[in-house]
């Protein structure tokens, strides 16, 4: 008799495990660090900025992705100011989230642009231009944005938008890069296709909160046979004795 109890065991544990509810994880905070500025270089995402040799776009994105449904609650990224280092007096960012078409953000999003309260902080660390072009030192600011209205997104790839409007400013806003190697892309206007390739990976990270999980899937039928296959066998086995 004692034989047949340990073999019910897993399968008792294994019957806890499938009737257990999905959203194991609802509710639990979500990173996605894009990485910190690695002070090698920025990328102009400015509606004042305009194109030169260094940057021909406008506008700057860069991806993420969400492995689970989740509600978007702030956001922190990295920039300087182009050229003389003269901070705005008043940021006036554009943020979007764009969805992923075949690898790059689609023109129009369907996200309205994000609001909050936004905060500009000298981080104290210093990036430096020194090239046959231009040199220059500059003080890299932190941004961090508290979203008025979190918006959810579902489970997949999207690209976050950065872009300042520094009109009326002598300088224009550049976004720091986290890594020299990376899929950052540009374009000049709204509508436009994002058809300038960066090659960078941008300085940004999104806080939020898993609202519906989805990395544990309801088991696949050839579990749930294997499950009942099991069920049978002990079944035989308690009767046959
Ligand atoms: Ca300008
Ligand atoms: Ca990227
Ligand atoms: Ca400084
Ligand atoms: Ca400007």
């Amino acid at each position: 008799m004692k034989n047949k109890y340990k073999l019910s065991l897993p399968l008792l544990f294994t019957c806890i495990i499938w009737l257990a509810p999905a959203n194991l994880v609802k509710g639990m905070p979500v990173t996605i660090d894009n990485g910190t500025p690695d002070l090698i270089d920025a990328k102009p995402s400015d509606f004042d900025y305009t194109p030169s040799l260094f940057g021909l776009q406008k506008q700057s994105a860069d991806d993420f992705l969400l492995t689970d449904e989740t509600t978007i609650n702030s956001i922190e990224w990295w920039g300087i100011y182009f050229s003389s280092n003269t901070a705005s007096a008043s940021d006036n960012f554009t943020i979007r989230i764009f969805p992923d078409t075949a690898g790059v953000p689609a023109s129009t999003t369907s996200i309205s642009p994000l609001i909050g309260t936004l905060t500009q902080t000298d981080t104290g660390d210093d990036f430096t231009v020194s090239s046959l072009f231009f040199n220059g030192t500059f003080d890299v600011y932190k941004y961090s944005l508290t979203l008025d209205t979190p918006p959810n997104l579902a489970t997949g790839s999207y690209w976050l938008s950065i872009v300042n409007d520094t009109t009326n400013e002598i300088d224009d806003w550049f976004w720091s890069t986290s890594n020299a190697s990376g899929n950052a892309h540009g374009r000049v206007n709204d509508g436009d296709s994002w058809t300038f390739g960066i090659g960078n990976e941008m300085a940004f990270n999104l806080q939020g909160s898993v609202t519906s999980n989805t990395t544990n899937p309801v088991p696949e039928p050839s579990i749930l046979t294997l499950i009942s296959l099991g069920l049978l066998a002990i079944r035989r086995r308690l009767f046959s004795s």
